[in-house]
């Protein structure tokens, strides 16, 4: 029988839960024709073959293995296009949301709601299993400023359990940002009109095997996910990332060359802080900016290298140009300086996007 409901579970190092998540999504589900995609960007610790282990028995598991990219979005968007269930279900694969609620979120989006979102904030919801008090402080921090951006009301918008129909899904998939940690948020403000929205309460459970993999970094995106959505993609997020990276290389690059211009002169201390500042650039870029096509091993001395060409060539067009634009008489040292350091980093962004890291 087809699917009627498909289950997207990103997961990442999730091996141990694999298997105890299909036993409850099967004694949840009973008496419905579900499917469950698990989604791995190629774990080390084999959850992908954890995943596959079953699906050879069991029609109704699946698992998409994804090489060379990480992301809790974007595995979620890779799940959702590959389904034909007409509902659609995310739900972690750690076991910390509550499969039980999963035939009353259906019955919620079949009585004409557009979204069920199991919430951890309504009336009965619960919280503080599953979450230190940090995390939990965050978590009410972005949920609030969220809230602001929101057209509906939804006491939860963090959640990362949620059910739909696969037809918004697929009308909002190409609005999709693609990047983060916060898909429901991207979807809900990606909608062209005003969702009906049904939260439903469920206790958020303590983590029982593997770890999370919620950091610093994807604050930043949880924040350049609201950038994006506010200026509605007027300014590509990667662009800001990469110009931030940028201005921090500037001040590494003076800090070296104050160091460095004593011992060895300025020309030569010129070229060692250039260098420097670089190699900061390639690292930061690497973690932040392109964390989702992050380099590592063999790939990642061939990337420095090429970055290191990429940004020769824009330094040596960022002189060229600012040079000829002094020579002619068109612009004064300051703005001509300025305009070819701009031209720098638009060369340096598009080049390194598709060379370096072949960003998608
Ligand atoms: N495919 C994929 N899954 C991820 C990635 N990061 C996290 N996950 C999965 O997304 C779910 C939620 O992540 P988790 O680290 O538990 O976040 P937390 O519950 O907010 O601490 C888990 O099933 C993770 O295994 C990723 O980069 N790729
Ligand atoms: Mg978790």
């Amino acid at each position: 029988m087809p699917a009627r409901l498909a289950i997207i579970i990103p997961v990442y190092g999730e091996a141990a839960n694999v298997a105890p998540l299909v036993a409850r999504l099967d004694s949840a589900l009973a008496g419905l024709a579900w499917e469950a995609v698990f989604v791995d960007d190629d774990s080390p610790d084999g959850t992908a073959a954890a995943a596959r282990a079953i699906a050879a028995t069991d029609p109704r598991i699946r698992c998409i293995r994804r090489i060379g990219r990480r992301g809790l979005a974007s595995a979620c968007i890779e799940g959702f296009l590959s389904i034909s269930a007409p509902f659609v279900a995310v739900m972690d694969g750690d076991l910390q949301h509550d499969e039980t609620i999963l035939p009353a979120m259906l019955a919620a989006v079949e009585a004409g709601a557009d979204i069920a979102i199991g919430s951890r904030h309504v009336a009965g919801g619960a919280a503080q299993g599953g979450f230190s008090a940090a995390r939990g402080a965050l978590s009410e921090g972005g949920a609030a400023l969220a809230r602001l951006l929101l057209p509906v009301k939804v006491a939860d918008p963090m959640s990362g359990f949620f059910l739909l129909r696969r037809d918004l899904v697929e009308e909002v998939a190409p609005r999709l940002a693609a990047r983060g940690f916060k898909i429901l948020l991207d979807i809900l403000l990606s909608a062209r009109r005003r969702l009906v929205v049904a939260e439903l309460p469920y206790s958020f459970r303590s983590r029982q095997a593997g770890e999370s993999k919620l950091d610093a970094t994807v604050l930043l995106e949880f924040g350049a996910l609201l950038l994006d959505k506010a200026t509605r993609g007027a300014v590509p997020l990667r662009f800001v990332a990469f110009a931030a990276v940028g201005a921090i290389g500037l001040l590494v690059h003076m800090v070296a060359l104050a160091l460095l211009v004593g011992p060895l002169g300025f020309g030569p201390a010129q070229w060692a802080a250039t260098f420097v500042a670089m190699t900061a650039n390639f690292v930061l870029n690497n973690r932040i900016t392109y964390r989702d096509a992050r380099l590592r091993g063999g790939a990642l001395w061939r990337g420095l290298a090429l970055f290191y060409l990429v940004c020769g060539i824009g330094a040596a067009a960022n002189v060229g140009i600012a040079g000829l634009l002094v020579r002619d008489g068109l612009l004064a040292w300051g703005a001509a300086g300025a305009a070819g350091a701009l031209i720098t980093v638009v060369w340096n962004y598009a080049v390194s996007s598709t060379l370096v890291w072949r960003a998608r």
